[in-house]
């Protein structure tokens, strides 16, 4: 058996020190940028995710080395962020002190994969030359009114005392973190403008990544065509404006409804009804999922207030229910029960007036309304149109009558940054004494983290109870200045890592133009978790720095690729549950390489598969018979079959290796032993299975081809190319049927023409004696696979 573990050891220890293998900055014609989503150093150490983004897209960058390009994957840490703090307030022990040993230990961890990582450009979000220009980025954004601070709503959490982005609310309303339920709570709050930028990210042009990232994208973004109509009110100077997407439907609205947030509560002081302001500051309790679920039931009041349909002039009431938000599209709603399901079932409650606008084939609008397009009817002059065309001539005739405008809305809504949270980047704001924000000068960044602080949660931001922070402040602000307490969100940090690396150490900028030559980032792999929150914060970035003329190009990551998750008896691995692996005693036991690829061979890359040590014996036993195999020097006679083994083999990995299918190249490689096995090998055809084996299994490989007389490293040599004269066979073999049923097999030469295979196959004993003394009326060839002789007597 081979000695694995020295020979992983011997050969990590080689390749650190070979800078031959590593990328060349200079050189950019053929570079490749290969980046996995980088790791949170928690205690928890590197797990089998970890690996499984690690180790396969280290093979991936080792095979485009061989394959001549100059690779550049580095390696770094997310290391800001709760857990580490949440440590800190149990076992006292500072962040910065258990997320250092934290990455150390994961720093191992990664070596003993035995990836070729940039490890001289390594990045670490808590350092200070990290944050620095973390904070940089948000005075750019600052500055170009990408950055603001509003009162506003937000999902607090109210077991880590701290705000949620909407993204980090589970659709059940409960938090990703805590998994408390989360409450609406006001504060004033830092947000970046990501809907400026909504329209664009909308765009994937260029760009291949997963059809299903791009669909929960545009979904998240939540783009919706259609009109703002105003509506009068009646006996009042003011009206009420509706955000509508089927203003083909406008005939048939009977009611209307503003959310119990709405403005018109106030100013037509409805909310003096003791019911109604009872009804509203109930709502205000509720969470968005609990008003808007579809299954919920829908309440309401009526507000005493009644509008003109602008189309009809009959009057029509509005209520106030709290299934209409106030953060989306005007507030209030045009409620057409037919052709809403929500409306409809409102005023089923109320006992409002339902009224059919749209049809198709005298569909019934008594137990469900009718949501879908069809003819329009009951519309004056609409009707008879279909729904598309009634929505551009409605528009056209609001737009001409100025009661109505054409409009598009997104569901997207600004990213809230700021956490009342310690270990975070901290805000560059301060404070006048009247309270107004400045931004601090780029000269005083890093604006550093303070010491002394109390971490314990109460609610506001520990930074508060910082008396170096403040001193810090007035010395330089003056007396009555004030810090911004609050921290930055982490995906701020990870919003703009993979800009850093090339020029990780550069103190005078986050980046310069020529490490923007290695952009944008070619490959990038990471969780399909990360669809609407990091890589869609990515996005935004890379596009308003392109905005700033800091970056010559929109997009971050050209080709994107989600590993799948290994699973444990069928559920996602995690400590909670109790069932995670830990790789390393694997890798005690077996080596990196057989965990690396057993990881791969458990199922295709994007899929993942579920754990389950037995098959790794299997892989142990491919790797001691690969070494076995090609180990000693043997100059065998070969035949041509063994060549058309040999090239396809080439040819199967190649293809499989560019398209991360690793799990097939393994097996192309397994039968390609099974076959030497049994058959004569040459030098030549040993070498090249090395290559072959190498990103899949490095150590072992690298050690095989030293031992085999070769001097430099088997990762500069060239991946090796096919000789497709040899992917033909020399003969093939034709089945031969008459009527229908098998009667014999035959060989032919690859470019035998058809009447020598006619005849042959005529000529073959057992064929022969079933169109003996026959007649053939039909003679059918299908190339390369089959004669059928219909015969009749
Ligand atoms: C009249 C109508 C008739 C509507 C009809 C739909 C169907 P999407 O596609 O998700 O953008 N709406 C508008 N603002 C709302 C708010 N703040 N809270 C709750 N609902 C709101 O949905 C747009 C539709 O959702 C709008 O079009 C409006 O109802 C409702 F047969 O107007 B519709």
């Amino acid at each position: 058996m081979v000695e694995f573990k020295k020979i992983e050891s011997k050969w990590q220890a080689r390749w650190a020190k070979n800078k031959k293998l590593f990328t060349d900055y200079q050189k950019l014609d053929n570079k490749k940028y290969c980046l996995t989503m980088f790791c949170y150093p928690s205690g928890d150490k590197l797990h089998i995710g970890h690996w499984y983004n690690y180790g396969p897209v280290d093979s991936f960058a080792r095979f485009l080395k061989m394959s001549g390009y100059n690779v550049f994957q580095p390696q770094g840490f997310d290391a800001f962020g709760l857990p580490a703090e949440n440590y800190a307030i149990k076992n006292g022990i500072h962040p910065s002190v258990s997320t250092k040993s934290n990455i150390d230990t994961m720093r191992k961890q990664l070596n003993a994969i035995g990836g070729l990582f940039n490890w001289d450009k390594e990045v670490v979000t808590c350092s200070k030359d990290y944050y620095k220009w973390t904070q940089w980025l948000f005075l750019k954004l600052y500055e170009n009114k990408l950055a603001y601070r509003k009162e506003a709503l937000v999902n607090w959490d109210p077991v880590d005392q701290t705000v949620l982005a909407n993204e980090q609310v589970l659709p059940d309303g409960t938090s990703e973190r805590s998994g408390a339920e989360v409450i609406q709570k006001p504060l004033r709050q830092w947000f970046f403008k990501i809907t400026d930028y909504a329209e664009d990210l909308l765009t994937f042009d260029n760009l291949n990544w997963p059809s299903k990232t791009i669909m929960m994208q545009k979904n998240w973004i939540g783009k919706s065509q259609g009109a703002n109509i105003v509506f009068k009110i009646v006996d009042s100077d003011e009206s009420l404006e509706v955000f509508t997407t089927r203003p083909d439907t406008l005939y048939g609205s009977t009611y209307m409804v503003i959310s119990p947030e709405h403005s018109l509560v106030d100013t037509l002081h409805m909310n003096e009804k003791s019911d109604i302001y009872n009804y509203c500051e109930n709502a205000k309790k509720k969470s968005e999922l609990q008003r808007t679920g579809l299954d919920k039931d829908k309440t309401g009041v009526f507000s005493g207030h009644y509008a003109f349909n602008p189309i009809n002039k009959t009057r029509i009431p509005i209520w106030i229910a709290d299934y209409v938000l106030i953060t989306y599209g005007t507030g209030a709603i045009m409620a057409v029960p037919g052709h809403d399901q929500r409306d409809f079932e409102f005023a089923i409650k109320y006992k409002l007036p339902i009224v059919k606008v749209v049809d198709m084939n005298n569909v019934s609008i008594k137990e469900e309304a009718y949501t879908d397009e069809g003819v329009v009817v009951n519309s004056g002059f609409l009707d008879g149109l279909t729904t598309n065309d009634a929505k551009e001539k409605m528009i056209k005739y609001l737009e001409a009558k100025n009661i109505g405008k054409r409009m598009t809305t997104y569901r997207l809504k600004d990213w809230l940054i700021s956490r009342q949270r310690y270990w975070g980047s901290p805000i560059p704001i301060v404070y006048d004494p009247e309270g107004n924000p400045h931004p601090i000068p780029e000269k005083y960044l890093p604006w550093e983290l303070p010491e002394d602080v109390e971490y314990k949660p109460k609610g506001t931001s520990p930074l508060g109870s910082s008396e170096e922070l403040i001193k810090r402040t007035e010395a330089i602000f003056g007396k009555g200045w004030r810090p911004e307490i609050d921290t930055m969100d982490t995906f701020v940090c990870s919003s703009w890592y993979y800009l850093r690396y090339p020029d990780a150490s550069n103190n005078d900028k986050p980046f310069d133009s020529k490490s923007n030559d290695w952009l944008p980032v070619d490959y990038y792999i990471g969780g399909a978790e990360h669809a609407t929150m990091h890589l869609l914060y990515a996005r935004f970035i890379t596009k308003a720095l392109y905005d700033m003329k800091f970056v010559p190009f929109k997009e971050p990551f050209t080709n994107l690729y989600h590993q799948g998750t290994i699973t444990k008896d069928g559920s996602k691995m995690s400590k909670s549950k109790g069932n995670t692996v830990s790789p390393d005693e694997f890798i005690e036991v077996y080596g990196a390489d057989t965990f690396r690829c057993y990881l791969m061979f458990m199922g295709p890359f994007d899929e993942g598969g579920d754990w389950n040590d037995k098959g790794i014996k299997g892989i142990y036993r491919f790797l001691n018979k690969s070494y076995n195999l090609t180990l000693k020097k043997s100059d065998q006679a070969v035949s041509n079959e063994s060549y058309y083994i040999l090239n396809l083999t080439i040819k199967k990995v190649t293809e499989d290796l560019k398209n991360m299918k690793f799990n097939t190249a393994l097996s192309s490689l397994m039968e390609f032993v099974n076959y030497f096995q049994k058959n004569n090998i040459n030098d030549q055809i040993k070498n090249i299975f090395i290559q072959l084996l190498s990103p899949l299994a490095p150590h072992l490989s690298e050690e095989l081809w030293e031992l085999r007389g070769n001097t430099e490293s088997v990762f500069l040599s060239d991946w090796p190319s096919y000789d497709k004269s040899k992917l033909v066979k020399d003969t093939i073999d034709i089945v031969v049927q008459v009527n229908g049923k098998l009667r014999g097999r035959i060989k032919v030469s690859q470019n035998a023409s058809k009447e020598s295979m006619l005849t042959l196959a005529k000529d073959n004993d057992n064929v022969r004696i079933f169109i003996e003394n026959k007649t053939i009326i039909k003679e059918i060839l299908v190339p390369n696979k089959l004669i059928n002789f219909v015969v009749k007597d």
